[in-house]
């Protein structure tokens, strides 16, 4: 096989997942699941089409998701927690409702930020890799978040992603830049609907393709958005056998491309991450995917999840305002509080992260736990009809976590009329809203 690289035959380490929380069953079945998609800019419902139909094979009862992982160079913060959990919603739903869910969610364990803060901390870039993804499967353990099916490295991927280069070269989609750096690029002009996932117009792409990891400034590429497909060897830096493409290491957005297509197939239902993305990633993953197998769109669904902040900056790695899952776990916070206060707003909103949000995450799981003690409460089937529906409009969690709050609050104020409702409540948040009592 073209690309069957030195590094595959030794053997590079694959990635395991997490263990698993335990799901609670319910009664009946949940609603379709809608969820907005930002290339078609509107809620619209998860799926191949109608109930009962399929469209180019596809079994109706399978869904699928690929969701952006970490890029492991420090530890979970609570925008990837935030993240995370808007897409393990996404998975609880469509279990609720009966459907096989297909998650792959990636882990980009080579790339410039995690050489770049190997090289700053003496650190092996590897052994650093290992150690936050460690910590990070703890803290999606601790949030109880549903483990996806294939949990996959970047660098396991290797072999897979250059034979797909190779692919792209053969089809005239890709190029070498002819400067001795063996570098390889996507030639833009391959895939005629880029733009269409992020609607943004060129002088827009061009600021967020440098913001965000990409190179439009580099010498000797065709157009300046042309993303890397390929990265020839650098001094002082790890490089695989990339067989006809010599040695190096991928580019960042064929790594999803080709990890999703090779684990789910041609189209998916949902491709995720958060808002930070909508733009080169996952126009670029896309393009190139689409490129790759035909198939348009790439995805039914684009969800982009709003980023969390901290003093009125996005969160992130780079900037350093970060406030770590591991760190509020070490000082003895519920987990199941965090969880709360992550989805007392709505996934797509970008929000701050404050003491006081974690505080009213902490009094309402209180208040949760008491009342789920209550002899009785008003109907555990009407709370269970509610949140079901507030979920599957586009995982409107602020309504889901109000209609619990009523529930309890009615529950504590005297006899209700059902002896059952206080189990079938704790079950209810426990399945739907990953939150244990
Ligand atoms: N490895 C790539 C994706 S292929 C990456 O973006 N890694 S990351 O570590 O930077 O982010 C991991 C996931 O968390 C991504 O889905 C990203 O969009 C999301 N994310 C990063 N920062 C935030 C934030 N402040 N708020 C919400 N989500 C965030
Ligand atoms: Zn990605």
């Amino acid at each position: 096989m073209a690309g069957r690289t030195l590094a595959a035959n030794l053997g590079w380490a694959v990635m395991e997942s997490w263990i698993a929380p335990g799901l609670p069953a319910l009664p009946g079945r949940g609603q379709r699941l809608a969820l907005y998609d930002s290339a078609r800019r509107d809620v619209y419902p998860t799926g191949a089409g109608p109930a009962g139909s399929s469209t180019r094979g596809v079994e109706v009862d399978r869904r699928t998701v690929y969701v952006c992982g970490i890029t492991p160079y420090d530890a979970t913060h609570l925008g990837h927690a935030a993240t995370m959990i808007a897409f393990d919603l996404v998975n609880r739903a469509w279990r609720d409702a009966g459907h096989e869910v297909a998650y792959v969610q990636n882990v980009t364990d080579i790339d410039d930020p995690l050489l770049e803060r190997a090289s700053r901390d003496h650190e092996d870039w590897m052994v650093l890799g290992m150690r936050e993804t460690a910590l990070y499967r703890e803290d999606m353990e601790a949030l109880r978040i549903v483990p996806p099916a294939h949990f996959v490295g970047a660098v396991e991927s290797i072999p897979a992603i250059v034979t797909r280069v190779v692919e792209l070269i053969e089809r005239g989609a890709g190029y070498r830049i002819d400067d001795g750096s063996g570098d390889v690029y996507f030639d833009l002009t391959a895939a005629p609907r880029f733009g269409y996932e992020s609607h943004l117009d060129r002088t827009a792409m061009l600021a967020l393709a440098a913001e965000r990891g990409g190179d439009p400034g580099r010498a000797g590429k065709r157009d300046p958005l042309d993303p890397p497909l390929w990265l020839g060897a650098r001094e002082g830096e790890p490089a695989w056998d990339g067989g006809t493409l010599g040695p190096g290491r991928p580019g960042w957005h064929i790594e999803c491309a080709v990890i999703a297509i090779d684990r789910l197939g041609s189209e998916l239902d949902v491709q995720g991450g958060g808002n930070d993305l909508q733009f080169p990633h996952h126009e670029c993953s896309a393009a190139h995917a689409e490129v790759l197998t035909g198939v348009e769109p790439f995805a039914r669904h684009y969800v982009h999840a709003g980023m969390i902040g901290l003093n009125g900056e996005k969160m992130s790695k780079s900037k350093g305002n970060l406030v770590f899952v591991s760190r509020l776990r070490g000082d003895g916070v519920d987990p199941m509080a965090v969880r709360i206060a992550l989805m007392s707003a709505h996934y797509r909103e970008d929000r701050q992260w404050s003491d006081d949000l974690l505080k009213a995450g902490q009094l309402r799981l209180a208040l949760w736990r008491e009342a789920v003690s209550a002899p009785s409460g008003p109907s555990g089937m009407d709370l269970l009809a509610v949140v079901r529906a507030a979920l599957a409009h586009d995982l409107d969690t602020p309504r889901a976590l109000a209609a619990v709050d009523a529930w309890c609050e009615a529950a504590l104020a005297g006899p209700g009329p059902d002896a059952q409702a206080p189990a079938l409540m704790e079950s209810t948040v426990d399945a739907l809203l990953g939150v244990r009592l």
